[in-house]
C-alpha cells in the first residue's frame, strides 16, 4: 500500500477503543477497525501466500524493522536500504491483498499475529520463516514508548502504568509469552521450517547472525558482502536514513519510536528494584520450560 494513504487512513479516525477478539488487543490498524478484528484474522488465514513467500514473524518491538532490511539486502544482493518501509507487506496492516499480487517472488511478508493466525497456506507448504526473538524487558520498555508516542494509541499512563499493562498481558497482540511459547511449539511441529535469530546475539555479532540467516535462505554472500549489510543494517545507519518512512511520532519530537535507542539493557533504566523481582518471577514461572535462551545485558 502506498505510504501516504495509509498514513491517511490511520489518521482519519480518532484514537477509539483498541480492536480485541478472545481477550487480545490489536492496533487500531485499517482491517481490524474496518473489518473487525475476527474477520480480518480470517482473512488472513485464508491469504493466497506463494510457494516462495518468505515470511518475518515477531512479537512487537523485538527488531522487526532491522531483520526486514537484512532480509531484503541479502535477497537483492544489494546492501542499500529498501524504498519500502516494512509495513507495507504486514500483512495484518492491509485491507486488500491485491496490492501484494504486484509484488514480484520472492515476497517478504511480515506479522507480529500469533502462529495460529498466519496464513495456513504458507504453513501447509512449508515456506520459511523467520523468526526474530528479543529479551521481553527491553521489549517491554520499547513498547512503552511506542504507547506513549503513537498519536493513534493515545497512551497517557506513566511507566509504572505501563508494566502493569505488560504485567497483566492487555499490551497488543496479547501475551508476549504465549506468543514466543506457540512460536516454540511451531518449531517442534515444523522442524527446518522457521530459523529463529535473537536481537541479542544480531546485535553482539551480526555478521554472523546475518551468515546463519544467508544460510538458512540458500543464499550465497562473500564475507565482505556480510560486512557491509551489517554495517548497512547498523541502528545508527537506520536511524539516520529511515526516519522518512512511516514512523508519526516523529511529528512529536523530530524522533521516532521505530528508530529509537537500538539497544540491549534499556530496561535497566526504568524498571525499578520491585518491578524487576515481579518480572523476574513471572519471567521464571511462565519460561522455565522453554528451549529459548535469552540474555538480558
Ligand atoms: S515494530 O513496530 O513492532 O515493528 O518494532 P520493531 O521493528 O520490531 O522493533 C523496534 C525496536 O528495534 C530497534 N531497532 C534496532 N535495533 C538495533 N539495530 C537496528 N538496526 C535496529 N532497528 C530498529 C528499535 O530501536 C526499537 O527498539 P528500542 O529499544 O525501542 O530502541
Amino acid at each position: 500500500m502506498d505510504m501516504e494513504k495509509f498514513g491517511e487512513l490511520m489518521k482519519a479516525k480518532e484514537p477509539g477503543p483498541w480492536p480485541e477478539f478472545e481477550g487480545i488487543r490489536y492496533p487500531p490498524a485499517p482491517p481490524f477497525r474496518e473489518k473487525g478484528v475476527e474477520k480480518a484474522l480470517q482473512d488472513i488465514l485464508h491469504f493466497q501466500s506463494r510457494e516462495s513467500d518468505l515470511l518475518i514473524c515477531t512479537y512487537p518491538k523485538s527488531g522487526t524493522h532491522w531483520i526486514f532490511e537484512i532480509i531484503n539486502m541479502l535477497l537483492r544482493n544489494k546492501t542499500e536500504l529498501d524504498t519500502q518501509c516494512k509495513v507495507s507487506t504486514m500483512i495484518e496492516f492491509i485491507s486488500d491483498f491485491t496490492v501484494l499480487d504486484k509484488l514480484e517472488s520472492p515476497r517478504l511478508l511480515n506479522s507480529h499475529c500469533l502462529f495460529n493466525y498466519l496464513p495456513k497456506k504458507h504453513i501447509e507448504n512449508g515456506c520459511k520463516i523467520i523468526h526474530m526473538i528479543r529479551n521481553p524487558k527491553d521489549v517491554c520498555v520499547s513498547l512503552y514508548y511506542q504507547f506513549k508516542k503513537h498519536p493513534f494509541v493515545d497512551f497517557k499512563g506513566s511507566w509504572d502504568d505501563f508494566f502493569e499493562i505488560w504485567m497483566s498481558d492487555k499490551g497488543f497482540y496479547g501475551s508476549w509469552y504465549n506468543y514466543e511459547k506457540e512460536m516454540e511449539k511451531a518449531e517442534k511441529l515444523y522442524p527446518g521450517m522457521i530459523l529463529t535469530c535473537y536481537y541479542e546475539k544480531m546485535k553482539k555479532d551480526s555478521t554472523t547472525e546475518i551468515k546463519r540467516l544467508a544460510d538458512f535462505l540458500g543464499i550465497q554472500c562473500t564475507e565482505s558482502t556480510l560486512k557491509d549489510i551489517a554495517y548497512a543494517t547498523s541502528f545508527q545507519n537506520m536511524q539516520q536514513h529511515n526516519m522518512h518512512k512511516l514512523d508519526s511520532s516523529k511529528e512529536l519530537d523530530g524522533k521516532g519510536f521505530i528508530y529509537r535507542k537500538g539497544e540491549i539493557g534499556d530496561w535497566k533504566n526504568h524498571f525499578t528494584v520491585a518491578q524487576n523481582e515481579r518480572f523476574e518471577e513471572q519471567y521464571t514461572e511462565r519460561f522455565k520450560d522453554s528451549t529459548y535462551k535469552l540474555t538480558f545485558e
